[in-house]
């Protein structure tokens, strides 16, 4: 045994060294203590020797990447504890790997630190092409800065559904969190009016299988109660959260949580509130032997929104709360950067590290905006002030893993941190078929806009000072030849962006979530273009052009508003922003200096007419306009068409409709429902027109239309063939 670890000093020292970043493979999180060789070695098979009684769902996954064999070549990997005293390498997950040529050692604490050491292994794994194995000798010590580190489904809107959650907890054992809490705001079962409530048996299943699924990746499943908004301060309701309690403990449930977050009235108190606590603490998590240490999210749960006086909300709870429960934070403000300054002001109020609640990438705020940002703004010198941290993300789940991917980095190896350096590596991780096209995706999609808790991030990094520049030089006359090329390009990648992901990724469930700003980021690239190219005939006095690309700009504009208008309409911010910080306003400015100058700028009205469609296959097709024919392209495949889809025209400003004349073949016509409008908010049927699609017949519009549209009407989806939709106008 000491031969060998002298064997791997001795190799260690011979060979060039790698540092973390000239790796042959990234391990990730960046793990504490690492050296690496750059002479890899090869071999067929392994085998195990050492613990017997080791966790069998981390050996399994080893034998998915190890081929297991018994050849006298096989290399042993042994597993064993780690005698190491050292305070760290007593934490939960903390291991330590050496690989030579001649063995593998494992050291582990626990069950989570095989599992641990596995997903290293993973990541240091490639294959020869005859199916070999090829590895790098190393040595790594390694254990999380944090001890709980992970997210909570904490947001209000839609709860992420079953098949998301175990997506989740897989991606969690893989980038090594431990922690899920569970308290979509808007499960009634986890807050008012049924938090008392039994779930329903489907429901409680799908609950079993998530703790299930939880526990393979070695993540604590922690199920939360949101009692505060009609709890009484009696026996009855302690008693009610002990019931649940027990009910969710009968589902396989280790780990729980009280928020007392978003409430008023009765269930402030913070005396109250520690004393239901304590009472849980001691009938229920003292009894079981086998639970873990409860969590509780204040009313008061940011600096901006607590009483500075003292003695009052936070140094109850601290004073009064037992001292193993842990007190959730998410810094001075609601949303915000998480700062040591921060946490020690409550720290010392609530007499034990917070438990940071950081709510970022949640999008609950802002639904019209996506936050695919890097996770920055957190404090590399935090460690030892705080007790978690989790993340609370967007109700968009596979979009939120590229600030939760951030997160997770931090929490494990603070002083590593580069909140850029690892959002690169989240793009590559999540979106590996179309990395690059990934990363201009969320370049261009991470600040939340203006909103009530002034959070704002970064957006278009790198093109900022490039329009900057542009516009400057435009103000003094001069053409910025160099900046609008590389504009152009940039505006031309925008453009070509959806595409590429749409085709490349395989994660359907991403391109579902992200579809309404893919649709509106292709247009902003084209309409990024089109800017360029009317500020270019314009400086070069070539008005002609300009007014053409003027007018050109103006229905990209137009047609943005009405994905605007289609998309994502919800009650609170409905829409789809993109590009909104730096972009979007580029191109407005540019539309605004050369519609005064040219005078066009009152006439600011749709100039030409475009396709009116929510049907996604369609939203680019274009509107052929030949003096007052207009009609759409014809497609050469059919087209589905779900209910309530619709595919029509919206007529230019200056333009009236005349007649119109269509053949949309389909094997059922039951289903077409024909409708004009002015305004695109209320619509009049025209009735009986139907069988005249058939036969090419024109047939008159109200003179008031501007839309003319045909909606699915039925409840199933349907096909059509799009042979002619045309519009005559005056
Ligand atoms: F418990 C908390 F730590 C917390 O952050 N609570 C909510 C959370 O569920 C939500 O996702 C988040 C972001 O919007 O903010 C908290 O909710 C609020 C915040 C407000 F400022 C609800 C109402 C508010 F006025």
């Amino acid at each position: 045994k000491k031969f060998e670890f002298f064997l791997l000093l001795g190799l260690l020292c011979l060979c060039p060294k790698l540092s973390a970043q000239h790796m042959p493979t990234r391990v990730f999180p960046t793990p504490q203590e690492i050296e690496v060789t750059n002479q890899p070695f090869i071999s067929a098979d392994f085998r195990i020797t050492g613990l017997k009684s080791v966790d069998s769902v981390a050996i399994s996954f080893l034998k998915e990447i190890l081929p297991f064999g018994s050849t006298k070549k096989a290399i042993p990997i042994k597993i064993s504890l780690l005698k190491d005293k050292q305070a760290v390498l007593q934490r939960s997950g903390a291991y330590r790997l050496k690989i030579t040529d001649k063995s593998i050692s494992i050291e582990i604490k626990d069950d989570r630190s095989l599992f641990y050491a596995v997903q290293t292994i993973k990541q240091l794994v490639s294959k020869t092409n005859d199916g070999k194995i090829k590895l790098y000798p190393c040595m790594i010590t390694d254990y999380p800065d944090v001890a709980y580190r992970g997210t909570v489904e904490g947001f209000y809107g839609t709860p992420w559904s079953f098949d998301d959650r175990i997506e989740q907890l897989r991606f969690y054992g893989k980038i090594k969190m431990n922690t899920y809490i569970y308290g979509p705001k808007d499960d009634p079962y986890h807050s008012s009016p049924s938090w008392r409530e039994p779930y329903p048996a489907a429901e409680a299943k799908q609950i079993e299988a998530l703790v299930a699924e939880a526990n393979r990746n070695k993540v604590d499943f922690v199920w939360a109660i949101h009692p505060g908004k009609d709890i009484q301060w009696n026996k009855n309701d302690s008693i009610a959260v002990l019931n649940k309690f027990e009910m969710m403990y009968g589902l396989g449930i280790r780990s729980f949580a009280v928020f007392f977050d978003d409430i008023s009235g009765e269930g402030t108190q913070p005396e109250k509130q520690a004393g239901l606590l304590n009472y849980i603490h001691n009938e229920f998590i003292k009894i079981k032997k086998d639970v873990n240490p409860l969590i509780m999210c204040p009313t008061e749960y940011n600096k901006s929104w607590s009483n500075p006086k003292p003695n009052t909300y936070l140094d109850i709870l601290g004073e009064k709360l037992d001292p193993s429960i842990l007190v959730m934070w998410t810094g001075d403000r609601v949303v915000g950067d998480i700062t040591l300054e921060g946490l020690n002001w409550v720290n010392t109020r609530i007499k034990r590290n917070a438990f940071v609640w950081w709510n970022f990438p949640v999008s609950d705020y802002v639904r019209d905006h996506l936050l695919m940002g890097p996770s920055y703004g957190l404090d590399i010198h935090a460690k030892d002030a705080m007790s978690g941290f989790v993340s609370n993300p967007m109700d968009k789940p596979e979009a939120s893993k590229v600030g939760i991917f951030g997160a997770a980095m931090y929490a494990w190896n603070l002083s590593d941190y580069d909140s850029n350096k690892e959002w690169i590596a989240a793009c590559n991780l999540i979106m590996p078929e179309a990395p690059e096209a990934f990363k201009v995706f969320c370049d261009h999609n991470s600040d939340p806009g203006i909103n009530g808790h002034r959070y704002r991030r970064d957006e278009s990094v790198e093109s900022k000072p490039v329009v900057e520049k542009y516009l400057k030089e435009l103000s003094e006359d001069n053409f910025p030849q160099k900046e609008s090329e590389v504009l152009a390009c940039l505006f031309k990648q925008i453009a070509e962006t959806p595409a590429t992901i749409r085709a490349k990724s395989t994660n359907e469930s991403l391109i579902k979530e992200i579809d309404p700003w893919l649709i509106q980021f292709e247009h902003l690239g084209l309409a990024g273009s089109v800017s360029l190219k009317m500020a270019s005939a314009w400086k070069s006095k070539n008005t002609n052009d300009a007014e053409k690309y003027y007018s050109e700009l103006t229905s990209l504009l137009e047609k943005m508003q009405i994905i605007d208008k289609q998309y994502n309409q919800n009650e609170w911010q409905p829409g789809v922003k993109t590009g909104s910080l730096v972009l979007k306003p580029f191109i407005i400015e540019l539309y605004r200096l050369v519609g005064e100058d040219l005078k066009l700028s009152k006439n600011n009205n749709l100039a030409t007419s475009i396709i009116f469609t929510n049907i996604d296959q369609l939203s680019l097709v274009p509107i052929k306009t030949i003096d007052n024919d207009v009609n759409i392209v014809p497609l050469l495949e059919p087209i589905k068409i779900k209910p309530g889809e619709y595919i029509g025209i919206l007529i230019a400003a200056d333009k009236k409709i005349a007649k119109a004349q269509l053949n949309l073949p389909s094997p059922t016509r039951d289903w077409q429902c024909l409708e004009w409008s002015e305004n695109g908010q209320t619509w009049e049927q025209i009735n009986g027109k139907t069988e005249l699609m058939l036969g090419n017949e024109a047939f008159s519009v109200s003179p008031k239309a501007k839309y003319l549209r045909l909606r699915n009407d039925s409840s199933s989806e349907q096909i059509f063939n799009l042979k002619n939709f045309r519009i005559t106008t005056k």
